[in-house]
């Protein structure tokens, strides 16, 4: 398989990059009337102007002739035809078969997956549709009004983040927690916002095992049990997501209380299975559905459209150009949503995870950089925080801007408060502040020319950073599907570029390891010597402490 170092196109690109270092965007864009209509594309409803970036119509070409040589058109057909493209694993990466309609056929190992993809589905509906409509009740007949998804990574943060996203469109559905960490603080602030009587539990899990959810799992069901004293009632109030059945059936969840999911949906890209559970109950089933097929158009366009129209490619192409030619080595994410919140962390596990690696699909490591750090928050938060540093600071942080055009049930003057802001920041980040433009503004203020002096390198911007500006015109279930997907597919060329394995995390398992042998030597007063001194020191300290 090639690395994309070895391609022609490479060996251009680190030339192209020499050229046109030094180019500024002010100037790109005063050359060129049209650069936002040569950089703009639109799919599905979504809207990505990407003029703003370092980029000529030569580097995108060159960027084209990478993708082509890295043969991602087959690693795409590889994927949606349920090849193991997990190779490490042994295992197809088919979560586009879970937003698939039911008439359209996907073979894992020659067998269609649809039927059963489709059947939990409809037990989804059966089940979103007792609780919310009180048909399924509490032990003493109650309403279900508190929902507890108990799970960690891809178990939590896909759905937390969309069922925080769409809280505007749960209509009287149950109030959604989310319980992720072994920090007993998290699971006893829970509890005490709930009762009993009104709680479901969904312990997710693909493969029940993980330490952190059964321990959460375990004591919630000590709490339940205090209060219901009856193991009997706990089949009202307890269900299971996992791909384990035997498993659930140890704890004590019956088998009919499950949802299941299979091995070839990642963690991280599982909000679109039964994980997805808390999502249907906290906006009913249709939202659910619709946020489906939002991620089926996405996969479609990513499937059909010619590489220079296809967005996914586009965004992970400039990641890459960022990455691995301007050595960049952070990537901003910054929702002008408050409902997209949980957005950035959800993507840094997606991406941070996915592309994080340093060896080839092929077993050798890596010679050129990989997956950037993703971080985040929503503006205008991030305004008053650390914008400071992608305006003047001495890194380079190529940014994704994203908003909604509209927010029908809200403030209108507000709104166009938002977006004012959305729009100056990008544009402020391209354009900069010249010493000149500097200089001319203290001068109008009347400031005095020795003060002019002493701050005038303080109010220059170089400008010249980069950004996407992605905009959606309203926040619903099937955009919000669609931009999640838009994510999802960018990340995956992004791995294929860089021939790399993005569905396996081997990275996470060393800290699990070491944690289940340090463990035990916590358990005891005698003073730990096993370790590096720094790991003794610790711990001894903590003894004493
Ligand atoms: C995601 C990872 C990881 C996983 C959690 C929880 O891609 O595999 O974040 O989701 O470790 O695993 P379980 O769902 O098996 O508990």
């Amino acid at each position: 398989m090639t690395t994309p170092n070895e391609c022609p196109s490479w060996k251009k690109l680190q030339n192209h990059y020499h050229e046109i270092k030094n180019l500024h965007m002010r100037d790109m864009f005063a050359s060129d009337p049209d650069r936002f209509d040569k950089f703009f594309l639109s799919s599905q409803d979504i809207f990505l102007d990407y003029s703003k970036n370092r980029i000529t119509p030569r580097t995108m070409e060159l960027l084209m002739e990478l993708v082509r040589e890295t043969r991602l058109q087959e690693k795409i057909q590889a994927m949606f035809t349920g090849e193991k493209i997990n190779s490490t694993e042994n295992r197809s990466v088919l979560h586009v078969a879970l937003r698939n309609p039911a008439d359209k056929p996907v073979y894992v190992q020659g067998q269609d997956v649809m039927p059963e993809v489709h059947r939990v589905l409809d037990k989804m509906r059966g089940f979103v549709h007792q609780v919310r409509h009180g048909e399924w009740t509490g032990w003493t007949g109650k309403k279900v009004r508190h929902v507890v998804n108990i799970g960690i990574g891809g178990s939590d943060l896909g759905p937390k983040m969309v069922t925080k996203a769409l809280s505007s469109f749960n209509n009287d559905g149950p109030e959604m927690h989310f319980v992720s960490n072994v920090d007993p603080a998290h699971l006893e602030n829970t509890l005490k916002k709930i009762d009993a009587e009104t709680t479901l539990f969904i312990i997710a899990s693909k493969s029940f095992t993980t330490q952190e959810t059964m321990f959460n799992a375990r004591q919630a069901r000590s709490w339940f049990l205090e209060h219901a004293k009856n193991e009997n009632h706990i089949e009202r109030h307890f269900v299971a997501v996992s791909t384990n059945t035997d498993r659930v059936r140890q704890f004590g969840i019956n088998p009919d209380n499950m949802f299941e999911f299979w091995d070839w949906v990642g963690g991280r890209f599982s909000l679109w299975s039964a994980i997805g559970l808390p999502i249907a109950l906290s906006t009913g089933m249709n939202s659910f559905e619709q946020l489906l097929q939002g991620a089926h158009d996405m996969d479609n366009h990513f499937r059909s459209a010619p590489i220079e129209s296809n967005m996914p490619i586009i965004l992970a192409l400039l990641s890459i150009w960022y990455t691995n030619f301007f050595q960049a080595q952070t990537q901003a994410v910054l929702p002008y949503s408050q409902y997209l919140k949980d957005f950035p962390a959800y993507l840094q596990q997606g991406e941070m995870e996915s592309n994080g690696k340093s060896s080839t699909l092929d077993g050798n490591f890596v010679n050129y950089a990989t997956g950037p750090v993703i971080w985040g928050e929503p503006g205008t938060n991030g305004q008053h925080a650390f914008y400071q540093l992608l305006h003047q600071g001495t890194v380079m942080v190529p940014c994704d801007f994203i908003i909604f055009a509209r927010q029908p049930e809200h403030n209108d003057r507000q709104h166009r408060l938002l977006m004012a802001n959305y729009l100056a920041q990008t544009q402020a980040l391209m354009t900069g502040k010249t010493e000149e433009e500097a200089r001319q503004e203290m001068n109008a203020a009347g400031m005095p020319p020795d003060k002019i002096n002493k701050l005038l390198a303080h109010k220059i911007f170089p400008g010249n950073r980069p950004s996407n500006s992605i905009m959606i015109p309203e926040l619903t279930p099937r955009n919000l599907g669609k931009l999640i997907a838009l994510y999802e597919h960018k990340i995956f060329v992004q791995g294929a570029v860089w021939n790399i394995n993005s569905f396996d995390q081997w990275g996470v398992e060393l800290g699990k390891q070491l944690a289940r042998a340090i463990e035990p030597e916590l358990d005891h007063d005698r003073p730990v010597t096993s370790h590096d001194s720094s790991t003794n020191g610790l711990i001894n300290l903590w003894k004493k402490l």
